[in-house]
Protein backbone atom coordinates (compact mmCIF):
# COMPACT_ATOMS: atom_id res chain seq x y z
CA UNK A 1 0.00 0.00 0.00
CA UNK A 2 2.82 2.34 1.21
CA UNK A 3 5.31 3.82 -1.84
CA UNK A 4 7.61 4.97 0.84
CA UNK A 5 9.30 4.05 4.31
CA UNK A 6 8.10 6.88 6.85
CA UNK A 7 4.38 6.24 7.17
CA UNK A 8 2.37 9.09 9.07
CA UNK A 9 -0.96 8.83 10.60
CA UNK A 10 -2.83 12.32 11.29
CA UNK A 11 -5.63 12.80 13.43
CA UNK A 12 -7.66 15.97 13.28
CA UNK A 13 -5.80 16.26 9.61
CA UNK A 14 -9.13 18.41 8.21
CA UNK A 15 -7.61 21.21 11.20
CA UNK A 16 -5.90 23.79 10.46
CA UNK A 17 -2.42 22.19 12.11
CA UNK A 18 -3.21 18.98 10.35
CA UNK A 19 -3.89 20.39 7.00
CA UNK A 20 -0.60 22.08 7.12
CA UNK A 21 1.53 18.94 8.62
CA UNK A 22 0.00 16.97 5.61
CA UNK A 23 1.50 19.49 2.96
CA UNK A 24 5.15 19.26 5.07
CA UNK A 25 4.98 15.61 5.42
CA UNK A 26 3.90 14.88 1.85
CA UNK A 27 7.38 17.78 0.74
CA UNK A 28 9.51 15.23 2.27
CA UNK A 29 8.04 12.37 0.78
CA UNK A 30 6.31 10.03 3.85
CA UNK A 31 3.22 8.26 2.85
CA UNK A 32 0.46 10.52 4.69
CA UNK A 33 -3.01 9.06 6.41
CA UNK A 34 -5.60 10.89 7.59
CA UNK A 35 -8.09 9.97 9.74
CA UNK A 36 -11.57 11.86 9.29
CA UNK A 37 -15.34 12.25 10.80
CA UNK A 38 -18.45 11.55 8.61
CA UNK A 39 -19.75 14.33 8.03
CA UNK A 40 -22.58 15.43 5.13
CA UNK A 41 -20.75 17.18 3.17
CA UNK A 42 -18.02 16.11 1.55
CA UNK A 43 -16.16 18.82 0.45
CA UNK A 44 -12.74 19.87 3.46
CA UNK A 45 -11.96 22.72 2.85
CA UNK A 46 -8.39 22.40 4.00
CA UNK A 47 -7.81 19.50 2.89
CA UNK A 48 -9.43 19.64 -1.07
CA UNK A 49 -6.88 20.64 -3.21
CA UNK A 50 -4.80 17.74 -1.73
CA UNK A 51 -7.63 15.55 -2.09
CA UNK A 52 -8.31 16.91 -5.72
CA UNK A 53 -4.43 16.17 -7.22
CA UNK A 54 -4.49 13.07 -8.23
CA UNK A 55 -0.77 12.60 -8.19
CA UNK A 56 -0.94 12.40 -4.10
CA UNK A 57 -4.30 11.51 -3.45
CA UNK A 58 -4.67 7.49 -3.67
CA UNK A 59 -0.90 7.43 -4.25
CA UNK A 60 0.77 9.14 -1.18
CA UNK A 61 -2.00 10.44 0.34
CA UNK A 62 -5.31 8.09 2.20
CA UNK A 63 -8.19 9.00 4.24
CA UNK A 64 -9.72 6.73 6.50
CA UNK A 65 -12.98 7.17 8.45
CA UNK A 66 -13.09 7.13 12.32
CA UNK A 67 -13.78 9.05 15.44
CA UNK A 68 -11.95 9.55 18.36
CA UNK A 69 -14.65 7.87 20.42
CA UNK A 70 -14.32 5.01 18.07
CA UNK A 71 -11.74 2.64 19.62
CA UNK A 72 -12.35 -0.06 17.19
CA UNK A 73 -11.68 1.46 14.43
CA UNK A 74 -9.17 3.44 15.67
CA UNK A 75 -7.34 0.09 16.19
CA UNK A 76 -8.01 -1.64 13.22
CA UNK A 77 -6.82 1.46 11.16
CA UNK A 78 -3.47 2.14 13.01
CA UNK A 79 -2.70 -2.17 12.34
CA UNK A 80 -3.58 -1.50 8.65
CA UNK A 81 -1.64 1.52 7.95
CA UNK A 82 1.04 0.68 10.26
CA UNK A 83 2.51 4.03 10.76
CA UNK A 84 6.24 4.77 11.68
CA UNK A 85 5.18 8.25 12.83
CA UNK A 86 1.13 8.81 14.76
CA UNK A 87 0.23 12.82 15.38
CA UNK A 88 -2.37 12.99 17.50
CA UNK A 89 -3.97 16.43 16.67
CA UNK A 90 -8.10 15.62 16.72
CA UNK A 91 -9.92 17.16 19.37
CA UNK A 92 -12.61 19.89 19.95
CA UNK A 93 -10.36 22.63 20.39
CA UNK A 94 -12.07 25.55 21.28
CA UNK A 95 -11.39 26.80 25.31
CA UNK A 96 -14.23 28.94 25.67
CA UNK A 97 -16.48 26.38 23.93
CA UNK A 98 -15.15 23.98 26.60
CA UNK A 99 -17.02 25.56 29.35
CA UNK A 100 -20.41 25.02 27.20
CA UNK A 101 -19.36 21.10 26.69
CA UNK A 102 -16.77 20.21 29.12
CA UNK A 103 -18.22 16.57 29.17
CA UNK A 104 -17.35 15.96 25.11
CA UNK A 105 -14.14 18.37 25.20
CA UNK A 106 -13.06 15.68 28.01
CA UNK A 107 -13.50 13.03 26.47
CA UNK A 108 -11.52 13.88 22.87
CA UNK A 109 -8.84 15.61 24.37
CA UNK A 110 -8.07 13.42 27.14
CA UNK A 111 -9.98 10.00 27.13
CA UNK A 112 -9.33 9.66 23.67
CA UNK A 113 -5.53 10.25 23.91
CA UNK A 114 -5.08 7.53 26.57
CA UNK A 115 -6.92 5.26 23.88
CA UNK A 116 -4.28 5.78 21.14
CA UNK A 117 -1.85 5.34 23.97
CA UNK A 118 -2.59 1.94 24.76
CA UNK A 119 -3.10 1.14 21.07
CA UNK A 120 0.33 2.17 19.85
CA UNK A 121 1.34 0.49 23.82
CA UNK A 122 -0.14 -3.22 21.82
CA UNK A 123 1.76 -2.36 18.70
CA UNK A 124 4.46 -5.14 17.67
CA UNK A 125 6.46 -2.28 15.35
CA UNK A 126 7.29 1.26 17.30
CA UNK A 127 5.43 3.95 16.74
CA UNK A 128 6.49 7.34 17.58
CA UNK A 129 3.83 9.86 19.05
CA UNK A 130 3.43 13.00 18.78
CA UNK A 131 0.34 14.69 21.36
CA UNK A 132 -0.92 18.00 20.48
CA UNK A 133 -0.71 19.38 24.16
CA UNK A 134 -1.06 23.56 24.50
CA UNK A 135 -0.22 26.50 26.80
CA UNK A 136 -3.18 25.84 28.45
CA UNK A 137 -2.14 23.54 30.72
CA UNK A 138 0.05 26.11 32.21
CA UNK A 139 -3.65 27.83 33.22
CA UNK A 140 -3.10 30.10 36.05
CA UNK A 141 0.43 30.34 35.58
CA UNK A 142 2.94 30.32 38.54
CA UNK A 143 5.66 31.89 36.55
CA UNK A 144 6.24 34.24 33.23
CA UNK A 145 7.33 33.00 30.71
CA UNK A 146 6.34 29.38 31.09
CA UNK A 147 9.23 26.10 30.37
CA UNK A 148 8.53 22.70 30.88
CA UNK A 149 8.97 22.46 33.79
CA UNK A 150 6.48 24.91 34.81
CA UNK A 151 3.40 23.46 37.15
CA UNK A 152 0.45 22.84 35.58
CA UNK A 153 -2.51 24.79 36.93
CA UNK A 154 -5.42 24.81 33.90
CA UNK A 155 -8.31 27.35 33.99
CA UNK A 156 -10.55 25.75 32.02
CA UNK A 157 -12.04 22.05 30.62
CA UNK A 158 -10.03 22.01 28.10
CA UNK A 159 -6.95 22.75 29.90
CA UNK A 160 -7.87 19.94 32.15
CA UNK A 161 -8.24 17.16 29.75
CA UNK A 162 -5.14 18.42 27.94
CA UNK A 163 -3.22 18.35 31.16
CA UNK A 164 -4.57 14.71 31.92
CA UNK A 165 -3.13 13.60 28.35
CA UNK A 166 0.19 15.42 28.53
CA UNK A 167 0.83 13.90 32.16
CA UNK A 168 -0.53 10.57 30.56
CA UNK A 169 2.36 10.96 27.71
CA UNK A 170 5.05 11.23 30.04
CA UNK A 171 3.69 8.32 32.45
CA UNK A 172 3.55 6.38 29.33
CA UNK A 173 7.24 7.42 27.88
CA UNK A 174 8.73 6.50 31.51
CA UNK A 175 6.81 3.53 32.29
CA UNK A 176 6.77 1.39 28.68
CA UNK A 177 9.61 3.44 27.32
CA UNK A 178 7.42 4.48 24.24
CA UNK A 179 8.43 6.91 22.13
CA UNK A 180 5.37 10.00 23.17
CA UNK A 181 6.29 13.60 22.34
CA UNK A 182 3.93 16.27 23.80
CA UNK A 183 4.57 19.76 21.87
CA UNK A 184 3.29 22.52 24.71
CA UNK A 185 2.88 24.66 21.67
CA UNK A 186 1.40 28.20 22.31
CA UNK A 187 -1.54 30.18 19.95
CA UNK A 188 -0.69 29.79 16.47
CA UNK A 189 -2.42 31.00 13.68
CA UNK A 190 -2.94 31.39 10.05
CA UNK A 191 -5.55 32.07 7.12
CA UNK A 192 -6.53 28.94 7.28
CA UNK A 193 -7.28 28.98 11.40
CA UNK A 194 -11.04 28.27 12.48
CA UNK A 195 -13.35 31.09 12.18
CA UNK A 196 -14.50 31.53 15.84
CA UNK A 197 -10.75 31.70 17.06
CA UNK A 198 -10.05 35.48 18.33
CA UNK A 199 -7.37 36.40 15.49
CA UNK A 200 -9.40 34.86 12.38
CA UNK A 201 -12.56 36.36 13.66
CA UNK A 202 -11.29 40.09 13.33
CA UNK A 203 -9.12 39.59 10.57
CA UNK A 204 -12.49 38.32 8.88
CA UNK A 205 -14.25 41.00 10.18
CA UNK A 206 -11.50 43.71 9.03
CA UNK A 207 -11.84 42.52 5.90
CA UNK A 208 -15.96 42.46 5.75
CA UNK A 209 -16.21 46.02 7.10
CA UNK A 210 -13.85 47.24 4.47
CA UNK A 211 -15.47 45.57 2.05
CA UNK A 212 -19.25 46.87 2.91
CA UNK A 213 -20.45 43.52 3.82
CA UNK A 214 -20.72 43.92 8.05
CA UNK A 215 -20.99 46.78 10.02
CA UNK A 216 -19.59 45.53 13.41
CA UNK A 217 -17.60 43.21 15.42
CA UNK A 218 -18.71 41.68 18.58
CA UNK A 219 -15.80 40.05 20.76
CA UNK A 220 -15.17 39.43 24.71
CA UNK A 221 -12.11 40.71 26.79
CA UNK A 222 -10.08 42.52 24.09
CA UNK A 223 -7.02 43.24 26.84
CA UNK A 224 -6.73 39.22 27.29
CA UNK A 225 -3.26 38.56 26.16
CA UNK A 226 -1.41 35.35 23.80
CA UNK A 227 1.78 34.46 22.69
CA UNK A 228 0.75 34.34 19.01
CA UNK A 229 3.15 32.19 16.68
CA UNK A 230 2.33 31.13 12.75
CA UNK A 231 0.89 27.54 11.94
CA UNK A 232 3.15 26.98 9.71
CA UNK A 233 6.07 27.44 11.59
CA UNK A 234 4.63 25.26 14.57
CA UNK A 235 3.44 22.07 12.58
CA UNK A 236 7.58 21.94 11.47
CA UNK A 237 8.16 22.29 15.45
CA UNK A 238 6.31 18.98 16.08
CA UNK A 239 7.85 16.70 12.89
CA UNK A 240 11.51 17.93 14.53
CA UNK A 241 10.46 16.49 17.74
CA UNK A 242 9.78 12.84 16.44
CA UNK A 243 13.15 13.21 14.33
CA UNK A 244 15.25 13.50 17.60
CA UNK A 245 16.85 10.21 19.05
CA UNK A 246 14.81 10.44 22.33
CA UNK A 247 11.32 11.54 23.23
CA UNK A 248 11.07 14.75 25.19
CA UNK A 249 8.37 17.53 25.75
CA UNK A 250 8.96 20.95 24.43
CA UNK A 251 7.46 24.26 24.80
CA UNK A 252 6.81 25.54 21.46
CA UNK A 253 6.35 29.84 21.38
CA UNK A 254 7.26 33.40 20.19
CA UNK A 255 8.62 34.81 23.93
CA UNK A 256 6.12 37.49 22.88
CA UNK A 257 2.72 38.90 24.40
CA UNK A 258 0.07 40.69 22.15
CA UNK A 259 -3.30 41.53 23.51
CA UNK A 260 -6.45 41.09 21.29
CA UNK A 261 -6.86 44.96 21.22
CA UNK A 262 -3.29 44.78 19.38
CA UNK A 263 -4.84 42.76 16.82
CA UNK A 264 -7.20 44.41 16.68
CA UNK A 265 -5.81 47.83 15.79
CA UNK A 266 -3.13 46.32 13.72
CA UNK A 267 -5.96 44.40 11.62
CA UNK A 268 -8.20 47.45 10.95
CA UNK A 269 -5.24 49.66 10.54
CA UNK A 270 -4.60 47.45 7.48
CA UNK A 271 -8.04 48.79 5.96
CA UNK A 272 -7.78 51.92 7.07
CA UNK A 273 -10.80 52.13 9.37
CA UNK A 274 -11.19 53.59 13.31
CA UNK A 275 -11.77 50.19 14.73
CA UNK A 276 -13.33 52.34 17.68
CA UNK A 277 -16.24 52.51 15.64
CA UNK A 278 -16.76 49.18 14.60
CA UNK A 279 -15.74 46.77 17.79
CA UNK A 280 -18.17 46.23 20.50
CA UNK A 281 -18.12 44.42 23.80
CA UNK A 282 -20.08 41.72 23.46
CA UNK A 283 -20.55 39.49 26.95
CA UNK A 284 -21.70 36.31 25.21
CA UNK A 285 -17.91 35.70 24.40
CA UNK A 286 -16.50 36.87 28.23
CA UNK A 287 -15.12 33.22 29.37
CA UNK A 288 -15.62 32.48 33.35
CA UNK A 289 -12.20 32.41 33.82
CA UNK A 290 -9.25 33.27 31.63
CA UNK A 291 -5.32 32.01 32.35
CA UNK A 292 -2.59 34.20 33.62
CA UNK A 293 0.06 35.58 31.26
CA UNK A 294 1.01 32.59 28.70
CA UNK A 295 3.78 33.45 27.12
CA UNK A 296 5.80 30.76 26.56
CA UNK A 297 9.99 30.35 26.51
CA UNK A 298 11.38 28.43 23.70
CA UNK A 299 14.81 27.83 24.75
CA UNK A 300 14.63 24.01 24.91
CA UNK A 301 13.45 23.60 21.21
CA UNK A 302 15.91 25.95 20.20
CA UNK A 303 18.63 25.06 21.69
CA UNK A 304 18.06 20.87 21.11
CA UNK A 305 16.44 20.73 17.80
CA UNK A 306 17.38 24.02 16.20
CA UNK A 307 13.40 25.33 15.71
CA UNK A 308 13.10 29.29 15.97
CA UNK A 309 9.91 30.89 14.96
CA UNK A 310 9.78 33.32 11.73
CA UNK A 311 7.77 36.43 10.90
CA UNK A 312 6.98 39.34 13.14
CA UNK A 313 3.11 39.64 14.71
CA UNK A 314 2.64 42.62 12.41
CA UNK A 315 3.33 40.06 9.10
CA UNK A 316 0.88 37.69 10.66
CA UNK A 317 -1.86 40.01 11.33
CA UNK A 318 -1.08 41.33 7.75
CA UNK A 319 -1.13 37.83 5.96
CA UNK A 320 -4.55 37.07 7.63
CA UNK A 321 -6.78 40.03 6.48
CA UNK A 322 -4.81 40.06 3.11
CA UNK A 323 -6.06 36.32 2.58
CA UNK A 324 -10.05 37.63 3.75
CA UNK A 325 -9.65 40.57 1.39
CA UNK A 326 -8.32 38.84 -1.35
CA UNK A 327 -10.88 36.06 -0.73
CA UNK A 328 -13.55 38.02 -0.89
CA UNK A 329 -12.53 39.77 -4.38
CA UNK A 330 -11.92 36.45 -5.39
CA UNK A 331 -15.86 35.09 -4.16
CA UNK A 332 -13.23 32.13 -3.11
CA UNK A 333 -13.12 30.89 0.70
CA UNK A 334 -9.55 31.70 2.01
CA UNK A 335 -8.80 28.18 2.53
CA UNK A 336 -9.08 27.42 -1.66
CA UNK A 337 -6.92 30.37 -2.17
CA UNK A 338 -3.73 29.44 0.26
CA UNK A 339 -0.53 28.50 -1.62
P1 LIG B 1 -8.74 22.49 14.76
O1 LIG B 1 -8.50 23.35 13.55
O2 LIG B 1 -9.89 22.78 15.64
O3 LIG B 1 -8.84 20.98 14.22
C1 LIG B 1 -9.33 19.95 15.03
C2 LIG B 1 -9.38 18.68 14.23
O4 LIG B 1 -9.88 17.61 15.05
C3 LIG B 1 -10.29 18.72 12.98
O5 LIG B 1 -9.68 17.98 11.95
C4 LIG B 1 -11.54 18.02 13.48
O6 LIG B 1 -12.31 17.42 12.46
C5 LIG B 1 -10.91 16.94 14.35
N1 LIG B 1 -11.82 16.34 15.31
C6 LIG B 1 -12.50 16.98 16.29
N2 LIG B 1 -13.23 16.11 17.00
C7 LIG B 1 -13.01 14.88 16.45
C8 LIG B 1 -13.50 13.58 16.71
N3 LIG B 1 -14.38 13.34 17.69
N4 LIG B 1 -13.06 12.55 15.95
C9 LIG B 1 -12.19 12.77 14.94
N5 LIG B 1 -11.71 13.98 14.63
C10 LIG B 1 -12.12 15.03 15.38
O7 LIG B 1 -7.44 22.50 15.69
P2 LIG B 1 -5.94 22.97 15.37
O8 LIG B 1 -5.83 24.43 15.62
O9 LIG B 1 -5.51 22.39 14.09
O10 LIG B 1 -5.15 22.28 16.58
C11 LIG B 1 -4.71 20.93 16.48
C12 LIG B 1 -4.53 20.36 17.89
O11 LIG B 1 -3.58 21.15 18.60
C13 LIG B 1 -5.79 20.36 18.74
O12 LIG B 1 -5.76 19.19 19.54
C14 LIG B 1 -5.64 21.59 19.62
O13 LIG B 1 -6.35 21.40 20.82
C15 LIG B 1 -4.14 21.64 19.82
N6 LIG B 1 -3.57 22.96 20.02
C16 LIG B 1 -3.85 23.96 19.12
C17 LIG B 1 -3.24 25.20 19.31
C18 LIG B 1 -3.50 26.34 18.34
O14 LIG B 1 -3.17 27.49 18.69
N7 LIG B 1 -4.02 26.07 17.16
C19 LIG B 1 -2.34 25.42 20.37
C20 LIG B 1 -2.07 24.36 21.22
C21 LIG B 1 -2.68 23.14 21.04
P3 LIG B 1 -13.47 18.25 11.67
O15 LIG B 1 -12.76 18.97 10.54
O16 LIG B 1 -14.36 17.15 11.19
O17 LIG B 1 -14.10 19.17 12.63
O1 LIG C 1 -8.57 32.68 19.92
P1 LIG C 1 -8.97 32.11 21.22
O2 LIG C 1 -10.29 31.42 21.27
O3 LIG C 1 -7.79 31.15 21.68
P2 LIG C 1 -7.42 30.45 23.08
O4 LIG C 1 -8.54 30.47 24.02
O5 LIG C 1 -6.16 31.07 23.57
O6 LIG C 1 -7.16 28.95 22.64
C1 LIG C 1 -6.37 28.61 21.49
O7 LIG C 1 -5.01 28.55 21.84
C2 LIG C 1 -4.68 27.52 22.80
C3 LIG C 1 -3.16 27.58 23.01
O8 LIG C 1 -2.86 28.35 24.11
C4 LIG C 1 -5.08 26.18 22.24
F1 LIG C 1 -4.74 25.20 23.13
C5 LIG C 1 -6.54 26.14 21.93
O9 LIG C 1 -6.85 24.89 21.29
C6 LIG C 1 -6.88 27.27 20.97
O10 LIG C 1 -6.27 27.01 19.73
O11 LIG C 1 -8.99 33.25 22.34
C7 LIG C 1 -7.87 34.06 22.61
C8 LIG C 1 -8.26 35.17 23.59
C9 LIG C 1 -9.00 34.66 24.82
O12 LIG C 1 -8.50 35.34 25.96
C10 LIG C 1 -10.45 35.06 24.60
O13 LIG C 1 -11.18 35.31 25.79
O14 LIG C 1 -9.17 36.04 22.93
C11 LIG C 1 -10.22 36.36 23.82
N1 LIG C 1 -11.40 36.76 23.06
C12 LIG C 1 -11.98 37.99 23.11
N2 LIG C 1 -13.06 38.03 22.32
C13 LIG C 1 -12.10 36.00 22.20
C14 LIG C 1 -13.15 36.79 21.74
N3 LIG C 1 -11.93 34.72 21.79
C15 LIG C 1 -12.81 34.22 20.88
N4 LIG C 1 -12.63 32.95 20.44
N5 LIG C 1 -13.87 34.97 20.41
C16 LIG C 1 -14.09 36.26 20.81
O15 LIG C 1 -15.02 36.91 20.38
Amino acid sequence: MTASKKVALITGITGQDGSYLSELLLEKDYTVHGIVRRTSNLFRSRIEHLRRDESIYGRRLFLHYGDLADNATLGRIIADVQPTELYHLAGQSHVGLSFEIPESTCEEAGMATLRLLEIIRSQTQPVRFYHASTSEIFGNASEVPQTEATPMRPTSPYGCAKTFATQLGQVYRESYGLFVCNGILYNHESPRRGENFVTRKIARAAARIARNLETELLLGNIESQRDWGRAQDYVHAMWLMLQYHTADDYVVATGELHSVRDFVEAAFAIVELPWQKYVKHDPAFDRPTEPGRLVGCSDKIRKILGWKPRGTFSELVREMVEMELAAIDSRETPHELLP
